[in-house]
């Protein structure tokens, strides 16, 4: 496999999808030298095939505000690949989504489903939507428009999507409801819902939780324990709070939680009651953590800047993609942290992970640490598939044997002769078997 020629002529053909170009050139990377040992793969066009998605789909979305004015975003969802199960993968409504970002999301939740031992294929979708000080109503309005176009290409064995940045249980009531009532047919097409009507227990934790059993595998590595250990989160959503309630019960600390307008550095630990003021500040809407200060006033708040500049054991990516550079990396190295754990999909840059990789710090990508996420969909996908509800406890199980396999699968694949675990490396070469051997199994298509 030529890389480069390969890249060059995606390059070509998708110029400016700089986020999609990065996440496939991070996984041919890693791949390469296993890619080179199956001939038969290469006589299949097996990466050829595997980096552009299966289908496309896009679409207007066109809404009326609380003003009366009638409002158009645009709405897609990408339909990456199905070869080891129906399309799997959330929704994200955010001003920044284009479709670079959605097919290098889509490209990597296959790798990520892959890796959870379930059968899920891969997708994502989203629009350009901020709901960011939108009203309840104006909510509820857009995702019944945007669910208006998509429903007619999802369906429970067919395509599932779920939530990501800026969709919680709020918008996935909304388009399941509207999705509901076109079909007529209550199959969980949806993950993430409520409670009551068909959603598992532990999914809104499940993607925090997962991670923290993750680091928890990397500490055991290592021969070392969480208990005690000082941990940066950036992130207030739903992820950095699922995080951050498990670090505190394991017997972390928590120093940090960030948003786009700076971060919070809490030297009491941002635990007990501080966890339910992050959901608050993430139910005002407004998108800020500076508030938080206003109500635990020994807590230091620093306008524009990035968590990453503390000195802390671990540091946990939880916000957006490429939010942690290779200067923060530098910084981290240079101030002692000991592990590095992306809980947001990609969120490292390519200079910030070759940074860890040549100091030998450890780091793990996003689609291992941030598995659960999705795992735990997928168990609300079986839970609706038979009719009943498992009790927290059951998920809870099954979710630490997922991330525990996850973690089996990159020491397996990532360990380097000197014993250095390259969790980048196993995460990518365990996942692409794992597609490349169900696409070759299925024949060309
Ligand atoms: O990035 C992710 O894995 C998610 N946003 C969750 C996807 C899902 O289908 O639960």
């Amino acid at each position: 496999m030529d890389i480069n020629k390969i890249l060059s002529s995606l390059e070509a053909k998708h110029p400016g999808e700089k986020e999609y170009l990065q996440a496939v050139r991070e996984v041919l990377l890693c791949v390469e030298d296993v890619y080179n040992e199956h001939p038969e793969f290469e006589k299949a066009k097996i990466i050829e095939r595997m980096v552009e998605p299966d289908r496309i789909i896009t679409f207007r979305v066109t809404w009326v505000d609380d003003n009366g004015e009638v409002q158009t975003n645009l709405g897609y969802r990408v339909q990456f690949n199905k070869a080891i199960g129906p399309y799997k993968g959330g929704i994200r409504f955010h001003a920044s989504v284009n479709l670079s970002i959605l097919k290098f999301l889509g490209f990597e939740q296959t790798f990520k489903n892959a890796l959870t031992t379930l059968p899920m294929g891969g997708a994502k979708g989203g629009s350009d939507f901020s709901p960011r000080g939108k009203s309840d109503a104006e909510i509820m309005r857009f995702c019944q428009a945007f669910i208006l176009e998509l429903w007619k290409n999802l369906g429970p064995d067919r395509d599932v999507p779920a939530g990501d940045i800026g969709v919680g249980a709020r918008e996935v009531g909304y388009m399941y409801g509207m999705y509901k009532k076109l079909v007529d047919e209550c199959t969980g097409t949806f993950t993430g819902k409520g409670l009551d009507f068909g959603g598992s227990r532990i999914r809104p934790e499940a993607t925090g939780f997962g991670a923290l059993y993750f680091v928890e595998n990397m500490l055991k590595m290592q021969n070392d324990s969480i208990k005690g250990k000082t941990v940066a989160i950036s992130g207030f959503g739903n992820v950095a709070w699922g995080a951050a309630l498990k670090a505190n019960e394991l017997g972390a600390k928590v120093v940090t939680i960030s948003g786009p307008d700076g971060y919070i550095y809490d030297p009491d630990g941002v635990s007990g009651d501080k966890i339910q003021t992050m959901l608050d500040l993430r139910a005002s809407g407004e998108d800020i953590v500076e508030p938080y200060i206003e109500q635990w006033p020994n807590a230091k708040f620093f306008p524009g800047k990035k968590p990453w500049e503390q000195k802390v054991d671990i540091a946990l990516p939880c916000a957006t993609q490429n939010e942690l550079d290779g200067d923060d990396a530098k910084q981290l190295i240079a101030n002692g942290v000991k592990m590095v754990a992306e809980v947001s999909n990609m969120g490292c840059t390519p200079e910030a992970i070759d940074a860890f990789i040549e100091s030998k710090t450890i780091y793990a990508p996003g689609k291992a640490v941030n598995a659960g996420g999705v795992a735990t969909s997928g168990l609300e996908m079986s839970q609706n598939a038979m009719h009943l509800q498992w009790s927290a406890e059951e998920v809870d199980e099954k979710l630490h044997y997922i991330m525990n396999s996850i973690h089996d699968q990159c020491v397996t694949y990532g360990t380097e002769p000197s014993g250095y675990i390259n969790y980048m490396k196993g995460a990518n070469i365990a996942g692409f078997m794992k597609v490349a051997r169900a696409m070759m199994e299925q024949g060309v298509l």
